[in-house]
């Protein structure tokens, strides 16, 4: 039998670049966890003044960024904590990580020359602080270019076309229509411009100290890449910017070898020179690696600062709503994923008003209201929402004598407020039916086989349980919440035994028959329970997608 096993005393590190910090997990060669850290940009990099990690632009509808720089800082932050830690930067064997996904740094032309001279006495930050041809990035949470996904969509056929073509149809987070923005209102900018990255290309071009390929699956939220092809799509790029192709280098598969770690990071940190630096990836794509997802009746509830519902496909079919990647972890397949931008920073505002700042009251309210919350239904965005494509607002209905056997003849009204308790419930009852309705609309199982949560929120055991009431299946949770950077580690070791072997080897085959024994293993941490229950839930759902479907025709933009 041919010998998967990873090289004895040696570690994988897989990075997270997410919204709101730097996370850092190392496994070890039998993939248990080692080592994790964190940097949180708001508290341990307080000087850039981002509020959750990002600007809101107060004079520019919907514009959100991040500065670059912070993310630099970060990585020299967060090598300082980890080789002050008891771990042997030496036997880091690959390095890989994840992305927020769609966020974009602009290199100015030169900076090439920055990247591959980097000098070891000095830290990151104090040498790129002029790399950039703009010091501020756009992020997934921006939803200033409705102007640009139009423009890009027409010029391709349509929205369905383009989705068809690309995997998605024009979002205003997606990477293609950000670059379209810049070159129409900072065309000096652009042309100023010798390479674009994404945050997962970005963050693995400064660890191997000259551009990093952007990986096939990240690329696919860019609206720019040909999804069944797998290469830039001539008439995307046309549709997007003029001379972008070169901008954005070449792509590459996600088990490829970025390059070797950079002397800076040898000499500095006292990293391996032949430790490897795997492609790096989207969070969303890193989390499938690190919850093992590879059953298509499985779904993933990622409830970070976005909240995302993911799976994996092998006959995707393209919508108006929803995206699809190439598979992250296979040459085969595709991953299906739905987005939701009012997550847990929601959740913590409606925490914040109601439930006076405690998870806990947050979770007695939960416990002390019914299922269905007495025909109480509430719509609640303090971000312009991408699914459904609303503004920021919060709207709240009641069906009268709700008894969910039937809507038959209520009518709901439209009111104010609910009681604390029941604003709670309706948050997190519509959070979840919308997930579920839309996730039927979009194709995904149903009921799904079980559900993998991961991220921040699912530590919080009373949402596993309204998740498990609401989709009628068990929800499982893995060890550690963050299987972004829990699978970026796994890519790590995968990236570094496909080189091993000269080939593509699945990546199953490091874990197989000892799941158990490993930090991958997963939990049962809510069971389905009541099966009327969850019919009396498809009806809700059936009438909260209506009332959707009203509130997206008044004031919604797609
Ligand atoms: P990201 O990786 O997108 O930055 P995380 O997955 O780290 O986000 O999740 C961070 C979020 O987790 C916080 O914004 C917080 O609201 C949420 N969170 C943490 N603990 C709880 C809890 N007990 N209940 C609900 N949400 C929680
Ligand atoms: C995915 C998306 C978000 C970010 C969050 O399309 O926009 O989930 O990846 O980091």
């Amino acid at each position: 039998m041919e010998d998967f096993s990873l090289p004895r005393d040696s570690y994988f590190l897989g990075f997270d670049s997410s919204t709101q910090s730097l996370k850092a997990t190392v496994l070890d060669s039998n993939l248990n966890i080692v080592a994790s850290e964190l940097v949180h940009f708001d508290s341990d990099l307080p000087h850039y003044k981002t509020k959750d990690g990002v600007y809101r632009d107060a004079s520019v509808n919907g514009r959100i960024v991040s500065p670059t720089l912070m993310w630099v800082e970060a990585l020299d932050l967060m090598l300082n904590k980890l080789s002050n830690s008891n771990l042997d930067l030496g036997k880091i064997a690959a390095v890989s990580g994840s992305g927020q996904q769609h966020g974009s740094v602009y290199w100015k032309s030169g900076s090439s020359s920055i990247l591959s001279s980097l000098d070891p006495k000095k830290r990151l930050v104090d040498q790129l602080g002029d790399a950039f041809s703009t010091k501020e990035s756009p992020i997934w949470m921006d939803s200033s270019t409705t102007e640009q996904c139009r423009e890009i969509e027409k010029a391709v056929g349509g929205a369905l076309e383009l989705s068809q073509l690309t995997g998605s149809r024009a979002h205003e987070r997606y990477t293609g229509p950000q670059i379209r923005k810049i070159f129409e209102t900072q065309p000096e900018v652009y042309h100023n411009t010798e390479r674009i990255s994404l945050v997962s290309s970005f963050v693995a071009s400064l660890l191997i100290g000259a551009y990093a390929c952007i990986d096939e699956t990240d690329a696919a939220g860019m609206n720019l890449m040909d999804l069944r092809q797998r290469v830039w799509s001539d008439r995307a790029l046309e549709a997007t910017a003029p001379g972008l192709e070169q901008k954005l280098g070449k792509l590459a598969t996600a088990h490829a070898v970025a390059g070797y770690i950079a002397p800076y990071f040898v000499e500095r940190f006292s990293f391996n020179k032949d430790c490897l630096i795997i492609q790096w990836s989207g969070d969303n794509p890193n989390s499938l690696a690190g919850l093992t997802l590879n059953t298509p009746g499985d779904l993933a509830i990622s409830l970070g600062t976005s909240d995302t519902v993911f799976g994996i496909t092998d006959d995707p079919q393209p919508r108006l709503e929803g995206h699809v990647f190439p598979n992250p972890v296979d040459t085969k397949g595709y991953m299906v994923m739905l987005v939701y931008k009012n997550g847990s920073l929601t959740r913590e505002d409606v925490r914040n008003r109601y439930a006076e700042k405690s998870w806990d009251n947050f979770n007695a309210f939960l416990q002390q209201t019914q299922p269905l919350n007495g025909g109480k239904i509430g719509f609640y965005y303090n971000e312009h929402e991408i699914l459904p494509p609303l503004p920021v607002g919060f709207h709240r209905y009641v069906f009268e004598n709700f008894n969910g056997d039937t809507l038959e003849g209520l009518a709901e009204r439209e009111v104010e407020e609910f009681d604390p308790p029941s604003e709670v419930r309706a948050l997190i009852e519509g959070q979840f039916l919308s997930m579920r309705g839309h996730a039927e609309r979009f194709g995904m199982p149903s009921p799904p086989k079980r559900i993998i949560a991961t991220g921040g929120a699912s530590t919080n055991q009373s949402i596993l349980n309204s998740i498990a009431s609401i989709f009628g299946c068990d929800v499982y949770t893995v060890q550690r919440p963050d299987s972004a950077s829990l699978g970026a580690a796994l890519r790590a070791a995968h990236g570094w035994l496909c080189r091993n072997k000269g080939t593509f080897v699945p990546i199953s085959s490091m874990y197989k028959d000892k799941l158990e024994k490993t930090s991958l293993s997963c939990k049962l941490s809510a069971t389905s329970g009541d099966k009327q229950l969850v019919s009396k839930y498809a009806l809700f759902m059936k009438k909260r997608i209506e009332i959707e479907n009203r509130l997206v025709e008044r004031l919604g933009r797609c």
